[in-house]
């Protein structure tokens, strides 16, 4: 679908365990509700081990990939489906660098974070990614599609 001869994408985006034992989990989604995108999915989720080593799978090899999958299922997280023209790229400007670091105030992880091990919140990182993923996290019935009644003010 286009919107003004631009793409609408579809992107996964999760609050990581620290971001919900942190009590952040309405600061970050309602950065995202803010800037304009459309909520299509939302769910707190206890993640299983298969789950997250299939997520991750591109980060098999790396030395850290033990513990960033019992990061991942150390808790609950949320898993979120978002909508919208350019909400990838958006997104991952939204987030931040991947060391909290290296990322700018203003951004979630620029603000909230201080760890690349411990970063609040994970975004796709490419479209087709984003499709990957919502469809790896959700199930059927589980996202919703919907018109906002108001006038289109941000697209
Ligand atoms: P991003 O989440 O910004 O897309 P990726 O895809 O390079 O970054 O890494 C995925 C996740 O793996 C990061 N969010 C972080 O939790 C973890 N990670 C990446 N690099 C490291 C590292 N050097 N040490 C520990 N964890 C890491």
């Amino acid at each position: 679908r286009l919107v003004a001869s631009m793409e609408v994408e579809e992107t996964y985006i999760m609050i990581k365990p620290d971001g919900v034992q942190r009590g952040l989990v309405g600061e970050i989604i309602s950065r995202f509700e803010k800037k304009g995108f459309k909520l299509t999915g939302l769910k707190l989720f206890q993640c299983p081990t298969e789950l997250a080593q299939e997520h991750y799978k591109d980060l098999q090899s790396k030395p850290f990939f033990p513990k960033l999958i019992s990061y991942i299922t150390s808790g609950p997280v949320v898993c979120m489906a978002w909508e919208g023209v350019g909400v990838v790229t958006s997104a991952r400007k939204l987030i931040g660098a991947t060391n909290p670091l290296n990322a700018e105030p203003g951004t979630i992880r620029g603000d909230l974070a201080v760890q690349t091990g411990r970063n609040v919140v994970h975004g796709s990182d490419s479209p087709e990614n984003g499709k990957r993923e919502i469809a790896l996290w959700f199930k059927e019935g589980e996202l919703c599609e919907w018109t906002p009644v108001q006038e289109p003010w941000v697209k």
